[in-house]
């Protein structure tokens, strides 16, 4: 029993700092997928996230910048976001914390010595490299058939680096059927543009081939902030009449991702996204209704958070997970994490990187594991002042539970 919280601070850091991680949610590949794995500095400078911070800063056209390489672009970011300014966004912060920890000299701000150091690296020593460092077990992909670079990995080797889960992503098929059915008929699926009963076959079978093909962990979408169902849409009937059947048969979880407007400003391409609220009556309608499906659910804007928490406390088939993309700030990540686990307890998924470069792994974990480790200390803190203790072997658990235990649970999986 730890009854000093001197030593419950040791414990719980020391625990959270070395509990091997489930990052559930990425966009990294194995390193033998070729060139869909980013990693290096160049491509951690150019991350979209930071894209939309350097235009904050130049006049530069949008065109005149794309047009340029990466390394120029990634050279204009440096002097931009780093030596112009001090880096103190979350994303500038960001490509710090990844150098630092790889024991690169920071303040020297030379950023040919930080390529030199990538240079020397081949892909999959550095996959191994990072991993270790940011202390990650696995990651769940986002794999998406439609990605006409992506597909044929699938199509022919797949995927043979157990650390790298899958997670099959589907947005063209919800977002935009009118275009993307016919890309299911290129690939021998019976479907129409009007969505007869042939078609709703066809698509089920489209998804149980591809969850197989890939053995996805779960099922993902990123919608935007009108999603409605049940509503008298394609991507309404599609969901009740595909997805979740389909879901439920394969026993896998319905990941949605909601509150994303596309492309408001479209010239900056990936960087160009922003963020609208979600109506939380569609969770709730899908949740009470299909009580046997599971749904995995995120939304980006902050002021859905409280609500998705309580919506949590009502259905069990309910997991929310990460603060995600702009809720990756440290103020917004530590409110979340507070309001969730004052309102689940421990039952809930407090983060996962999403990141987009391999390197990425590194700053998102060491961050939010501090984050998350002060949120613990103080709410063991406050049991303790209600005369309660708990011991190593809990905060272990617990700790467990939140960086990964909690995802294979849900998902009915062994963690291997
Ligand atoms: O966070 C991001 O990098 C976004 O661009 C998206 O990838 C988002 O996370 C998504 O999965 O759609
Ligand atoms: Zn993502």
């Amino acid at each position: 029993m730890i009854t000093d919280k001197n030593v419950l601070r040791d414990v719980v850091v020391r625990e959270v700092n070395n509990v091997q991680i489930t990052d559930i949610h990425t966009h990294i590949y194995p390193g033998h997928f070729g060139d869909l794995l980013l990693w290096g500095v160049d491509e951690l400078l150019t991350y979209h996230y930071l894209i939309a911070e350097y235009f904050r800063y130049s006049n530069m056209s949008y065109a005149d910048f794309f047009a340029l390489s990466k390394r120029e672009q990634a050279d204009l970011i440096w002097q931009t976001l780093f030596l112009d300014h001090s880096p103190v966004s979350e994303a500038q912060r960001g490509v710090l914390t990844v150098l630092n920890e790889l024991g690169l000299d920071v303040q020297s701000r030379d950023l040919a010595s930080f390529r030199a150091y990538f240079e020397k690296m081949s892909t999959q020593e550095y996959v191994d490299k990072v991993f270790e460092v940011a202390g990650v077990k696995n990651v769940v992909m986002t794999n998406d058939p439609f990605d006409p670079l992506e597909k044929p990995f699938w199509d022919s080797e797949g995927n043979s680096d157990s650390r790298f889960k899958a997670a099959l992503r589907i947005d063209p098929l919800l977002n935009e059927y009118p275009t993307s059915y016919k890309k299911l008929q290129d690939w021998g699926y019976d479907v129409s543009l009007d969505l007869d009963q042939k078609s709703i076959d066809e698509i089920k079978r489209f998804l149980t081939d591809w969850i197989k093909k890939m053995d996805a962990l779960y099922l993902a979408v990123s919608l935007p902030p009108s999603y409605t169902v049940p509503e008298d849409s394609l991507r309404s009937r599609i969901v009740e009449q595909c997805i979740i059947p389909v879901c439920r048969e394969q026993n896998i979880p319905f990941a949605m991702m909601i509150g994303v407007k596309k492309l408001v400003n479209y010239q900056l391409g990936l960087a160009g996204d922003s963020v609208g609220k979600a109506d939380i009556a569609t969770v709730e309608y899908l949740c009470r209704t299909y009580p046997e499906n599971k749904f995995m659910v995120t939304l980006l804007s902050r002021e859905n958070q409280h609500e998705l928490a309580i919506t949590a406390r009502k259905f069990r088939n309910l997991m929310i997970f990460g603060c995600w993309w702009f809720l990756n700030n440290p103020s917004v990540i530590d409110e979340m994490t507070r309001v969730r686990m004052e309102t689940l307890g421990l039952s809930f998924i407090p983060q996962h990187s999403d990141a987009r470069v391999l390197d990425q792994l590194i700053y998102k974990w060491n961050h939010s594991r501090k984050l998350i480790a002060e949120v613990l200390i103080d709410k063991y803190s406050d049991i303790m002042d209600a005369g309660w203790a708990v011991t190593e072997a809990e905060i272990k658990r617990d700790v467990e539970d939140l960086f990964g235990a909690n995802f294979w649970r849900f998902i009915e999986r062994e963690n291997n």
